[in-house]
Order: C-alpha cells, then structure tokens, then sequence
C-alpha cells in the first residue's frame, strides 16, 4: 500500500514521516542546528544551511503535503509569512480576486504592502462564485479564497471557482485555516495553492505561530521554494516540531470541535439576547449545500450578533466569559471569543468591514474540546 493511499486518521500519523535515519526515533528530533558539515565544499548529507532545509522542518513539510494531498509542502514563520509567499509571485500590474469576508491581516498585507507594490486587488462576495467571473481580466493572475470565511463563515464554492478560470493561467489559492483538511481538501477541488496558518487547528494548542503551503504543480512549488529560501521567512525547528505534534491528533481535535460546535450554535440559536447566528451546518445557511459537498463536518467556529446590534452589549458579554477567553486566534483546544470589530479584523476600515456584515455586535467563537456542557453554562451565564 502506498502511503498516498493511506486514510486521513493515518496520514495525520504517518504521512510523510519515517523513523530518523541517525538513531530510529520516531519522532523527528528538534534538530536546533543553522548549518551542517560537509567533507568537501559541496558534499554534504542532504543539507547545508537550516533557511534552505531543516530536517524537522522537512518532516513538517512532508506532513503538511501528505495530509493536504499535495506534492509539496512549505513551511514559514507565520500565515501570513505564507500569504506573503504566495504574493511574491506576482509582477507589477498583475490583478487579484479576493473574498470580500477575509482575516483583517490578509487585508492589512494586501492593502498596506501589495498595493504599492503595484498589484491591484479586487474583493467580491464570492459565495455566489459567479462573481467572480465578471473581475476577471487578462491582468488577472490569482484567486485568493477563505472558506469558511474570518469572521462570517460563508462558505465559497471552491470546484466552481477553479472551473471558472480553468486554463486561464490564473493561481486559485485556498486559506484552508478555518476548515483544515480534516474537513476539506482544496487541492481535490481544484486549487492550485493551499494556505494555513498553522497556528491555529494544525497546531491545535494555541503554543506556537506558523504557516504553510502545499501545492502539486512541480514548476510552482519550485517557484515558491526559491522564495521561501531567498526571503527566509522560515519556521524554526522548535516550532516545526510543535506543528507536527500537533498535527497528529488533528483528526481527534477536529472531531471534538464540530461536535460541540454544533451544540454551542443549537444554544445561541433562538436566544433572546442573539440575533443572527452564523454556523453552515444550520439547514437555513445560504450555502449549506455547498458546506455539506465539500467540507466533512462544519468546523469548530460559531459567529454572532447581539441582538439590538448593541456595541456595548457585544462587550459586556465577552467581558463576562468564563470559561471562553477573550482573546485574538482560533483552533487550540481551549475556548476562545473575539470581537472581530476591535480585534482580528480592526485593520480593515469600519465602510469596508460593515460592507461586508461585520457588525460592531459580532462575537466570534472557536468552540475548543471541552465539555460542552460548561461551555454552554458560561454563554448562557455571560448572554444573561
Ligand atoms: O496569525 P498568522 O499565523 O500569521 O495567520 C494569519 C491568518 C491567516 N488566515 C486566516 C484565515 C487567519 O485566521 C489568520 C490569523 N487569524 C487570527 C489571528 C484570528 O484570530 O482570526
């Protein structure tokens, strides 16, 4: 049996790992080195200098590509070291179609650093993919999608996209940080690019920040590989090896996550002190369908508005919880709750965030794995 072929509960495990080579230990060891000896300029076991490869970094990356099934996986300091990557491959006068419901940093670098770089960006609501058909010119030359999407969890239809610019010389790139590829695999869809901030369900214990990017294309990942190298945003060793730890219990998190996920948005619903609640696995969420084809399961995040759509009273809640911490990212096993408004996503202007329904009366959720029972008492207590 290839390794390829394997399940994804084993892939997590296995996928891409042998035993070291130096003493059989099955996990990679932290190998805390920048350089390597070699016997003669140029010979040497394989590596030479810890920016270019890392054997635990490799372990990682093999990792990373196995479970997204890729061909090659990358990993960088941060996601957005990631997203920064990926946009390097661009020129100036070169065109990007992105998701108008994005993470505020994904935002602030396309904004803030590719705009005066001479890229132009383009933002749609792309959970009707037919939108983006009318953006496309020949100037055109990536598609940045997020689905679910930071903070509103609409669900883009990511096959449709990729038919759409099929054959067009046109990158589609998927942050697949809110799903994981436990839920979805955006390769199998037709995505040139996968994009994670690893920080967040990958590593799974709120320890370490990183990111990552597979892709298949032996041309692009070469592409990316020399800018990984040449700009040296990479992931340390440490970090590398918290990654993959974390990684091979993804499938276990993720499964906790959805559960109580889905008990966590059953409370909110209906609630007098809730007004919409966003959750695709509700039967009435516009794009249910799509997150019943293409993900596994609908994710461990829940969103919502204070009724009244009442500032204040979004805060006095956050304020109040307990169990959930107040505090910025997503995917560990612990509960946490944002306000997107003032925190994740204070970095796109408040036209544009409204323009897109983040309301000032958002609270963001990422329902963690404990019991669901105390996490439902502490909402309903700070809700009261
Ligand atoms: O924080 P970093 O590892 O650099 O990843 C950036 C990033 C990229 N894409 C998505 C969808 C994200 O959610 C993030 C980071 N997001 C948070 C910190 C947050 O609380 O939403």
């Amino acid at each position: 049996m290839k390794k390829s072929d394997f399940g994804f509960n084993t892939k997590v495990i296995h996928g891409g790992q042998t035993p070291d080579k130096a003493y059989g230990a099955v996990m990679p060891p932290i190998y805390q080195t920048s350089t390597y000896a070699q016997s003669s300029p140029g010979k040497h076991k394989g590596f030479e200098y810890s920016r270019s490869a890392n054997p635990t970094r490799s372990a990682l990356e093999n990792s990373l590509a196995s479970i997204e099934n890729g061909a090659y996986g990358l990993a960088f300091a941060s996601g957005l070291a990631a997203i920064d990557a990926v946009l390097k491959l661009l020129e100036p006068g070169d065109e990007v179609i992105a998701t108008n419901d994005l993470y505020g940093g994904s935002y602030r670098l396309f904004e803030r650093l590719y705009k005066k770089a001479g890229i132009k960006f383009h933002y749609t609501d792309m959970r009707d993919a037919g939108s983006v058909s009318a953006l496309v010119t020949t100037a055109t030359k990536l598609i940045w999608i997020e689905t679910p999407t930071n903070p509103l969890l609409n669900i883009i239809d990511i096959q449709a996209v990729a038919d759409l610019v099929r054959g067009k010389s046109i990158l589609v790139a998927v942050d697949n940080t809110f799903a994981s590829p436990f839920l979805q695999l955006p390769l199998n869809l037709g995505a040139d690019i996968v994009m994670h901030s690893a920080t967040k369900y990958l590593g799974g214990h709120s320890d370490v920040v990183a990111g990552g990017l597979v892709v298949n294309d032996d041309a692009l990942a070469g592409k990316l590989y020399f800018i990984q190298n040449a700009s040296g945003a990479i992931l340390g060793p440490s970090d590398s090896y918290l990654v993959l730890r974390g990684i091979k219990t993804l499938h276990v998190r993720m499964q906790r996550h959805c559960e109580n996920a889905a008990r966590v948005a059953g409370f909110l619903k209906g609630h007098p002190a809730v007004d919409v609640v966003y959750w695709p696995g509700f039967e009435e969420h516009p794009n249910h369908e799509i997150a019943k084809r293409q993900m596994t399961d609908f994710g461990g995040m829940v969103s919502f508005n204070v009724s009244g759509d009442n500032y204040e009273q979004a805060i006095a809640i956050v304020e109040k919880l307990k169990v959930f911490t107040l505090a910025e990212s997503l995917g560990g096993v612990e509960s946490l709750a944002g306000h997107p408004a003032s925190m994740t996503h204070a970095s796109i202007p408040k036209e544009v965030r409204l323009e897109s329904g983040i309301k000032d009366s958002l609270i963001r959720l990422s329902v963690g794995i404990e019991d669901s029972r105390d996490l439902i008492f502490d909402l309903e207590q700070a809700l009261g």
